[in-house]
């Protein structure tokens, strides 16, 4: 308010407002000018990085002056906000997505030709925006894109991580990390060095009576760290909402860069110690559905957590509300227990520096949150040791003995005499060391708890949180189950087929309504489309044969069925299950005299994935695919009837190739582990069927598409636990073809057996947790069924453009309108369009 322009030099501004541009001539203008000023280069020094960077430079532009008039209408307005807290937001490449969502795209592709470039070579120069694992990560960048599309008041929180998820590189059979370091030059994220806030750590807690004698908690000492903030743009497709995604980056405290000791000579320390401070939101923990309980990850998450609500609360103070009015303007969503801390920091604003009663605000607390559960896998689900917390934030572990406190005296009051049903629903876990369980504080500090898809949410209520709902009642747990964009999933992956699509449904309504894709069923027997289907298909597979020729050398033809299995590499996942399938086909093939090889359905075997670096059966799990494929890449037996390939450094822009051009792809997983997936629903969105457990999403895709375009197989999620013990209890036998596959790999045939080996015993002789064995060979026999079902091309294109059609609820915007519903009771705000 302070920096606002006085009223009577506000008519030069107004004269002198910016537009952006608005055709061809115009984008050429901006890029001609951001080459020779901004860049400060010229036709003569002008290559492809430089065009990205001038051509997203003028793209940017046009983001700003919407951002800007969003930011105001949505301040203006002062409607209720959502704030989406997440750890990870795995955001891709920016500039694709900023034209189309803009909509000049087009202008663009002309502009740039006449300026010399393929815009997809221009496209191609965009490192990936790489702030995450996996699917939690994704699911967090595709919640951005809908509520941007979707007009609603939306910011994110994130850490501005230096370095990203690691660059993996294939090296000798096995995964190799480099470090990602991607802020060279990145023109979509704004510093805002007057944005900040100091974050305390450590110290002690001095308790005191204020002037009326009331009981009050000082928190002293410590250290402070300052956070930053750097903003995103995050742009609506067709829509002037450019909504914000607000990243908080570490630097030493002004204080800190301690002058003194920089006067008294010791200026070695005082830049170790800005340093110190400056690794907090150095690196993003490389682990997916693993919690290692690391010190530095604690910071980070308060770190983030403490710059965000300050942040909260000081924009909702300029309103001069009462507090009790914070819920209806401000929701907010925990991506995973990652920011359960914000339910802490919130109650201790509120108490310790707003004066609040404990009543009045733990009430505006759980009225403020919403707990999104990702996984039911006990390794996954923090844990932070008491001493630990004590340690780092003294205070908070009062206030978290508080809530558990008044919590626990609540559920005797409800369930008099039931002390075991106290030791298990309580925040704090009486074990050796205390451990502060993460999942229970969310749950008790919020208003809604939701699963990611239909089992998912029925299985955390009938077991890891089972005493949670006879406390609380079913209504605080409810489903959302999982979506994803198809502006990116569709239109930007697979521009082809989004325009054949369209022509069908005549128009792009379908990217902003998905329910309209229901209208290509109509011209399921129309003989042109079925034909420029599969035309497209195959397109899309020639450009990952190339993609894969170049990278691994290995050639494989573009006619043979396209089998894929991209997502992290996790035994719950199971593509160790995927390789040895693999090695038995190839065994069946090696059995057959050359007539009856002839018949068989030729296949690539497509892997792709990262292994957290600390997770050692991953990474065997990696070396046994690379082993399999330079055996049977190289046999003459085999030729076109059998490739297998792993593609290095699997991400977002990766997948949005990869999966345009599978057949059918994999999503095996052990029944009752995967919490939705959602590269399930990209897969069936392009055009490919899908071989899966009933399992997550798995199961309402089969009742959206029908069951005859979906190979499922394998034990259900309900037999599971008995599978188990009785391995354990009973007889164990191994799968007859199973074993078959671990004799040749024992005998040497895939390399050095020794290597192999654990991923053999955990099957045999430990247990075989995950079920291999069990679903071995209904997993054999219906990927016989896909065998057969390729051999009829017509019968597939009709399951392909069938499952397309019925894919509508899987959009993240249905998702994100159940959310603003049913969770945090926000509208749409419509910006108007620039003048
Ligand atoms: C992660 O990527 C997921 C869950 C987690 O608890 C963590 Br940590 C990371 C994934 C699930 O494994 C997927 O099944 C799910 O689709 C995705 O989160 C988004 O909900």
């Amino acid at each position: 308010v302070e920096a606002s322009i006085p009223e009577p030099q506000r008519e030069a501004w107004l004269k002198h407002k910016t537009h952006g541009f608005k055709d061809k001539d115009g984008f050429e203008r901006e890029v001609v000018r951001h080459v020779e000023t901004t860049l400060a280069r010229s036709m003569f020094n002008c290559d492809e990085s430089a065009a990205y960077s001038a051509c997203s430079l003028a793209f940017r532009d046009r983001l700003i002056l919407e951002w800007n008039r969003t930011q105001q209408r949505q301040t203006y307005n002062d409607s209720k906000r959502l704030y989406y807290l997440s750890l990870e937001f795995l955001m891709g490449r920016a500039l694709d997505n900023a034209m189309l969502n803009v909509g000049q795209k087009d202008v663009a592709k002309a502009g740039l030709a006449e300026l010399g470039f393929r815009i997809e070579d221009v496209i191609e120069q965009e490192h990936d925006a790489a702030l995450g694992n996996g699917g939690l990560g994704r699911l967090a960048a595709c919640f951005l894109d809908s509520l941007a599309s979707l007009n609603y008041p939306a910011w994110g929180y994130g850490l501005r991580y230096r370095y990203g998820i690691f660059k993996q590189e294939i090296i000798d059979g096995y995964q190799v990390e480099v470090p990602d370091y991607w802020l060279d030059f990145n023109p979509w994220e704004f510093p805002r060095h007057d944005v900040t806030v100091d974050v305390q750590f450590y110290g002690y807690v001095h308790k005191t009576t204020d002037e009326s004698g009331k009981a009050v908690a000082r928190w002293e000492g410590g250290e402070t760290v300052k956070a930053v903030a750097y903003d995103v743009p995050i742009p609506g497709y067709d829509t002037p909402t450019t909504n914000n995604l607000r990243l908080w980056s570490s630097k030493a405290a002004s204080g800190e860069f301690d002058f003194q000791k920089f006067n008294s000579g010791d200026y070695e320390s005082s830049v170790a110690d800005q340093q110190r401070a400056e690794t907090i939101s150095a690196v993003l923990y490389p682990n997916d559905n693993l919690d290692r309980g690391k010190e530095l990850r604690l910071k980070q998450q308060y770190f983030w957590v403490a710059a965000s609500l300050y942040d909260i609360v000081r924009r909702f103070k300029k309103t001069k509300r009462a507090w009790r009015e914070f819920p209806d303007q401000v929701a907010i969503q925990l991506n995973d227990t990652h920011p359960t801390l914000a339910i802490v920091e919130l109650q201790r604003i509120l108490i310790d520096l707003e004066g609040l009663e404990w009543d009045e605000a733990w009430n505006i607390v759980t009225n403020t949150f919403g707990y999104t559960n990702h996984t039911v896998l006990p390794e996954a689900l923090e844990k932070w040791s008491v001493g630990l917390v004590q340690h780092l934030l003294p205070r908070h572990l009062q206030i978290i003995y508080d809530i558990n406190l008044f919590f626990l005296q609540s559920v005797e009051r409800a369930f008099p005499d039931d002390r075991d049903l106290l030791r298990r629903v309580s925040i704090i876990e009486e074990s050796q060391p205390k451990m502060v369980r993460m999942a229970f504080l969310a749950i008790v500090g919020s208003h809604k708890v939701n699963g990611v898809a239909e089992l998912h949410s029925d299985l955390i209520k009938t077991t890891i949180f089972k005493d949670f709902v006879a406390i609380f009642g079913p209504d605080k747990f409810t489903n959302v189950t999982n979506g994803v964009t198809p502006r990116r999933w569709l239109h930007q992956a697979n521009p082809k087929l989004s325009e054949l699509i369209a022509s069908k449904t005549g128009d792009q309504e379908y990217l902003k309504d998905l329910s309209h894709l229901n209208k290509i069923e109509l011209h399921l027997k129309d003989a042109a489309f079925r034909k420029e289907w599969a035309a497209i298909k195959h397109a899309n597979k020639v450009r990952l044969a190339e993609h894969i020729k170049t990278t691994t050398g290995v050639e494989v033809n573009p006619s043979a069925l396209f089998d894929v299995q991209v997502k992290r590499i996790h035994e719950y996942k199971r593509q160790q299950m995927n390789i040895f399938g693999v090695i038995h086909r190839y065994l069946t093939l090696k059995s057959l005299s050359p007539e009856e090889r002839k018949k068989y359905q030729p296949r690539v075997s497509i892997f792709g994935g990262k292994a957290a670096p600390g997770y050692w059966m991953a990474k065997q799990i990696i070396h046994l695919i690379n082993s399999v494929g330079a055996v049977v890449n190289n046999d003459k037996d085999i030729g076109d009837l059998l490739k297998v390939v792993f593609v290095e450094d699997y991400n977002v822009s990766k997948a949005e190739m990869i999966i345009p051009a599978s057949d059918i792809s994999e999503h095996i997983s052990t029944a009752g582990t995967e919490a939705s997936g959602t590269s399930n629903m990209k897969f069936v969105l392009n055009g490919g069927l899908i071989i899966g457990t009933c399992d997550g999403a798995n199961i309402e895709i089969t009742r959206e598409i029908g069951e005859n375009n979906i190979f499922l197989f394998g034990n259900l999620a309900e037999d599971v636990e008995d599978l188990r013990h009785s391995h354990t209890y009973g007889s164990h036998t191994i799968d007859p073809d199973l074993a078959r596959v671990f004799e040749e790999i024992e005998k040497g045939t895939f390399g050095d057996s020794k290597d192999f080996a654990a991923l053999i015993t955990a099957v045999r002789d430990h247990g075989d947790y995950y079920l291999v064995s069990d679903d071995f060979h209904s997993y054999i026999e219906t990927h016989a069924l896909v065998d057969e079902a390729y051999k009829n091309q017509e019968e597939w294109i009709t399951k392909c453009i069938t499952s397309v059609a019925r894919m509508g609820f899987f959009t993240s915007d249905r998702c994100i309108n159940e959310y603003a519903d049913g969770i945090w009771n926000i509208e749409p705000l419509a910006v108007e369009p620039a003048s």
